[in-house]
């Protein structure tokens, strides 16, 4: 990828990459391991190639997905109110920054109080992440962005995230409720420990509410988030030598209000046999049976409360929409 910018806009930027990666499972490892025994599974991290990242933005702006809008929302009623929590100078630390839109409102809110701020995005993808550190510094002037592609996990348990002074995260998007319980609690201590006692975390989580409206957020009626899950058997065909055939498998969307999730599954609409070339696997299907895609939790305040407690962070407040569909924890480091 290239990018067009002036140099004082570089000066700007800097990219940390991982000195050593470890070996993450490849695609073809990780659909062996998830096809090669039943229940059947694959990991949702691999949704994110450049269509699925283009449908997972259309899902963003569907009328049934609200998360995003209300997020927004959100950052815009209170964001002054969050950077006010904190004495200046403040740093602002992004976990899974993606595009970074939402991140303008918390910049904007930090700017109008300090002279400059140093902003540092995490993020797997170092192609995303340039473009859209880059996209930063030329958009505000007394921006300096100093970005880590890498896992959280990783980097996170490393220590290897730098900051000087007070800092605030944001953990935004839903995006801990794609973590299994353990996980999530496992990313939280290790966010815990990179940070030191009083900086701040805003975590955004969709709450717990009538199935029918999380079902339809997650099972669009225009059929994006469907594609969008289809799309993974696709990038196996592109990529891993696989026989999908798409038009047989229907997409699905179901809570299960015992564990809190939303948990989304393709269903095999005939009995098949699909061959994975590059997993070196012939995976039997019956007909009915589900490939799980995806979960996606939900939590109330106090449940989310009570994980990050756990996990060393106490609560500074809790904001949330008028029909209560979306949350926004500001938690501090004990
Ligand atoms: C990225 N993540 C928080 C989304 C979610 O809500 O779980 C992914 C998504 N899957 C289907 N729709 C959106």
């Amino acid at each position: 990828m290239t990018w067009t910018t002036s140099p004082q806009t570089w000066e700007r930027f800097a990219l940390h990459r991982d000195p050593t990666p470890v070996h993450a499972a490849s695609f073809a490892e990780d659909v062996r391991a998830g096809l090669g025994a039943r229940p059947y599974r694959l990991s949702a991290k691999y949704f994110y190639d450049d269509l699925g990242s283009c449908l997972f933005e259309a899902i963003t702006r569907l009328p049934e997905y609200y998360l995003t809008r209300v997020e927004r929302d959100l950052l815009l009623s209170y964001g002054s109110q969050i950077v006010a929590a904190f004495d200046e100078p403040l740093e602002l630390v992004e976990l899974g920054s993606g595009s970074a839109n939402k991140t303008r409102l918390i910049i904007d809110a930090i700017l109008a109080r300090q002279s400059d701020l140093v902003f540092h995005p995490i993020d797997i993808s170092p192609d995303a992440l340039t473009e859209s550190s880059l996209a930063l510094v030329a958009a505000y002037d007394r921006l300096r962005v100093s970005a880590y592609a890498s896992d959280y996990f990783a980097l996170l348990g490393e220590r290897r995230l730098r900051t000087e002074g007070r800092v605030l995260a944001l953990y935004l998007g839903s995006n801990i409720g794609n973590f299994a319980p353990g996980e999530a609690q496992r990313l939280l201590e290790l966010l815990a420990g990179s940070l030191r006692p009083g900086d701040g975390v805003l975590i955004g989580y969709d709450l717990k509410k009538d199935p029918s409206i999380l079902e339809l957020a997650y099972d669009d009626p225009t059929g994006v988030t469907s594609a969008f899950n289809k799309n993974v058997l696709a990038r196996m065909n592109r990529e891993l030598d696989a026989d999908f055939d798409l038009a047989a498998f229907t997409f699905t969307a179901v809570y299960d209000a015992q564990r809190g999730a939303v948990d989304s599954f393709l269903i095999s609409d005939r009995a098949q046999t699909v061959h994975v070339g590059s997993a070196q696997i012939d995976v039997p299907l019956e007909r009915g049976e589900r490939i799980h895609t995806e979960s996606s939790y939900k939590f109330t305040p106090a449940e989310l409360i009570a994980l990050v407690d756990r996990c060393g962070f106490r609560e500074e407040r809790t904001f949330t929409d008028a029909a209560g569909r979306y949350a926004l924890s500001l938690v501090r480091v004990r």
